[in-house]
């Protein structure tokens, strides 16, 4: 037996090493602290904790400070029943620690808003306690986390103060799930709902779940598909949204659904589901009432209308307004909210995509009811890999307009390709609107310091599933984080988020971070230009959205990449300036005006505004045939680049991690070159004109690439 010990104690390490390393912990995976003096400090403030008060999240904040401990210091921390004697680390909110806290103090802390917090070092009677403090409790569990990550990036410094507030009020996941636990555009595994084994079995994931999100400040989630099944709304599926309602109340995380528009009909038995209609108000009157029964604080729906084929209002001759209003009528004795997306795709309307949702939405600014937002995605046409910002941002002055983000990477390689799209979120909400005024940008709308709506809303499609990993590729997960980080503080620098996940996820060393950081910026260009270089845009193949599919044509002939690159023998790219669609008009004059000409238009959004003739003279001196290529080609090389860089870092990363990137990386840069290739010998057909010298010759043959789906398909989905 005592020969066998070292063999276990070493199965035992090995064991711990592969699951600490699986990735399930993300970027709360509290580490030993390596540094000695940092050691000493968080191991003196875990040895005499106080809580000032009992409430469900605080117990929450003793169970994260526990897991912490063990991480970081192997022990558990100990508890001081005495809030001076033997006590080094206090947690209350700002009521409960008044006391000790200057009237100027509070004040301040006071003006942060309900979810803002301060922690730092006060002195009593000659002795420091080191303070968390929140203005609610909940706030109190984001102090609490803030400081966790400080101490995990090595960066705590218990002299330096830290305040903190939201400047979006709803941080918001929107799930894609279906109740058959399928997910609609999602790529790492199932839907974490068990909806099957709800109420009775609580999956332990949905309180690791809730844990990363209140980590991150956001505050609600949607559970459900907005291509929506009425059945969430029975009351027992309600039953099983309230278990998980009650387990996401204390991490401060509030349940939206989303609403089937055409309910009425298909479980109230009624023949018509009009909004004016007296019977379909009481029937969504009377589910809200049954929700709010089982769901105090339910915070309201997400409804898809009238887009790719879902019900709404104009079945009945109305509009998005009174279909949202008489949502919002039933909602607001509850204090919930209506959320109206305005992603709509018509096949009715002839008109160019991209100018649907502002020619539906302007005429009914000041229409919506106060507790309706409408919900906006980042760009016009559908989560591009690159989009310019949509141009209902601006449009209307008195809605409350909320962002959409796509954190699950439906356009951009899903779960096998990384791609940090905090770069990309970053410069959406950074643009300048021109509108209301001269200084007005996305992230000022949306946040309300500009648009000056109560109502403010962040929102992003989750990428999260089944997969151990949560997101499929490990680093879906920095998408995730970095998407939680922006809602908190739209004008937040990606870079800088990008830095805080490396430390959280990988350690200390430096060269992890400047390589790893090298890669996460460079990585959405990378993905344009040998996707979508130019403001090309939908080039992706048919339903799937995954591989390259330029020539595809069929079903609705028109809205299909041949009407998105409009590649002919004179030229390439979509006229949307007055010559073509118009939509360019929908943008401020100050946009508008000087984009109408190609060369004021930002090279980057070229061909999503301008047809122009292949020998057209870039910036560069060379004409857009050589760009093409030479982006096509340089996304391909910075994919290359990529794995060069991940795999110096072999040593430095343990193997379950480094494999499963590099692994990754390479198929990564397969489809890169599947992309190139395929994109440019097809474009070659129109320009007719031989490569520029300087890339890489694509290989292969059009027509395989045309008979091929592409070469690592996710498969084709049922309902597809
Ligand atoms: O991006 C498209 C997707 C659809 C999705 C739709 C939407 C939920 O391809 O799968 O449906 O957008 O946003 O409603």
């Amino acid at each position: 037996m005592k020969n066998l010990f070292p063999l276990i104690l070493c199965l035992f390490l090995f064991t711990g090493h592969i699951q600490a390393n699986d990735g399930y912990k993300l970027w709360l995976d509290y580490q030993p602290i390596e540094h000695a003096e940092l050691e000493q400090t968080v191991s003196e403030l875990f040895s005499g904790i106080y809580f000032y008060g009992e409430n469900p999240s605080y117990d929450i904040i003793q169970k994260e400070l526990e897991l912490a401990s063990q991480g970081f210091l192997n022990k558990m921390p100990s508890y001081s029943s005495e809030r001076f004697q033997g006590a080094n680390l206090w947690v209350g909110t700002r009521e409960e620690l008044s006391q000790f806290l200057g009237l100027e103090h509070q004040a301040k802390i006071k003006a942060l808003g309900e979810e803002g917090y301060w922690r730092g070092t006060i002195i009593h009677e000659g002795k420091n306690y080191y303070a968390l403090i929140g203005n609610s409790p909940v706030a109190t569990l984001y102090a609490t986390f803030d400081f966790l990550k400080s101490i995990q990036s090595n960066t705590f410094d218990g002299s330096i103060e830290k305040s903190d507030f939201q400047k979006v009020k709803l941080r918001m996941l929107n799930h894609w799930d279906n109740l058959d636990r399928t997910v609609e555009r999602g790529y790492s595994g199932f839907s974490i709902w068990d909806w099957h084994r709800l109420p009775g079995y609580v999956d332990p994931r949905y309180i690791d779940y809730a844990r990363a999100n209140a980590s991150l400040g956001i505050n609600a989630v949607s559970l459900t598909n907005v291509n929506a099944n009425a059945w969430i709304l029975r009351e027992d599926f309600v039953e099983k949204v309230k278990v998980l309602a009650d387990i996401f109340r204390p991490y401060g995380i509030q349940v939206f659904l989303t609403a089937r528009f055409s309910a009425p009909i298909e479980m109230g038995n009624l023949e018509t589901a009009d909004p004016l209609d007296k019977q379909v108000q009481n029937f969504w009157k009377e589910r809200v009432d049954m929700i709010y029964e089982a769901i105090p604080d339910f915070g309201g729906f997400l409804v898809k209308a009238n887009s790719e084929g879902q019900p709404g209002p104009h079945e009945y001759g109305r509009n998005h307004a009174e279909g949202a209003n008489m949502l919002a009528d039933a909602l607001s004795p509850h204090g919930g909210i209506v959320i109206w997306r305005a992603f709509v795709y018509s096949h009715e309307i002839d008109e160019d995509r991209h100018k649907q949702a502002n020619l539906e939405f302007e005429p009914l600014d000041g229409k919506f009811q106060d507790n309706v937002i409408v919900q906006v995605k980042n760009g016009a046409i559908d989560f591009q890999p690159r989009e310019p910002f949509h141009p209902l941002f601006g449009a209307v002055k008195e809605t409350n307009l909320g962002m959409e983000f796509q954190i699950t990477q439906e356009y951009l390689g899903q779960a096998t390709q990384l791609v940090y799209l905090g770069t990309m979120w970053e410069e959406i909400l950074q643009s300048k609107t021109y509108r209301p005024t001269a200084s007005n940008t996305v992230a000022g709308i949306i946040d309300g310091s500009d648009s000056k709506q109560n109502l403010t809303l962040m929102a992003g499609v989750s990428n999260i599933g089944t997969d151990r990993n949560w997101t499929g590729h490990l680093f879906g997960q920095s998408n995730w984080y970095a998407f939680g980080q922006l809602a908190w503080d739209p004008d937040r620098s990606a870079e800088e988020v990008s830095e805080e996940w490396i430390k959280l996820t990988f350690g200390q060393k430096a060269e992890v971070h400047s390589k790893i950081k090298e890669i996460m910026l460079t990585s959405h260009e990378a993905a344009v230009n040998y996707m979508t270089p130019l403001g090309l845009h939908h080039l992706m193949g048919r339903s799937h959205h995954y591989g390259p599919g330029p020539w595809v044509e069929g079903g609705r002939a028109d809205w299909t990449s041949l009407y998105y690159h409009r590649a002919d023998s004179l030229g390439i790219g979509f006229d949307r300036t007055e010559t073509g669609s118009g939509a360019l008009e929908q943008y401020a004059s100050e946009i508008s005006q000087k984009w109408t000409n190609p060369k004021q238009t930002p090279e980057k959004f070229l061909l999503w505004f301008h047809h122009l003739p292949w020998d057209y003279e870039m910036q560069s001196g060379n004409t857009l045939w050589e760009e093409i290529g030479l982006h096509y080609d340089g996304g391909v090389k910075t994919a290359r680049e990529m794995r060069t860089q991940w795999r110096q870092l072999e040593n430095q990363i343990d193997s379950a991690r480094f494999s499963h990137v590099d692994q990754l990386l390479g198929i990564q840069i397969e489809e890169a070159e599947w992309w190139r290739n395929s994109s440019l010998l097809y474009f070659q057909t129109f320009a007719d004109r031989p490569f520029p010298e300087s890339i890489e010759k694509p290989e292969g043959d059009l027509e395989f690439y045309k008979q091929q789906r592409f070469p690592f398909a996710p498969g084709i989905r049922p309902n597809w």
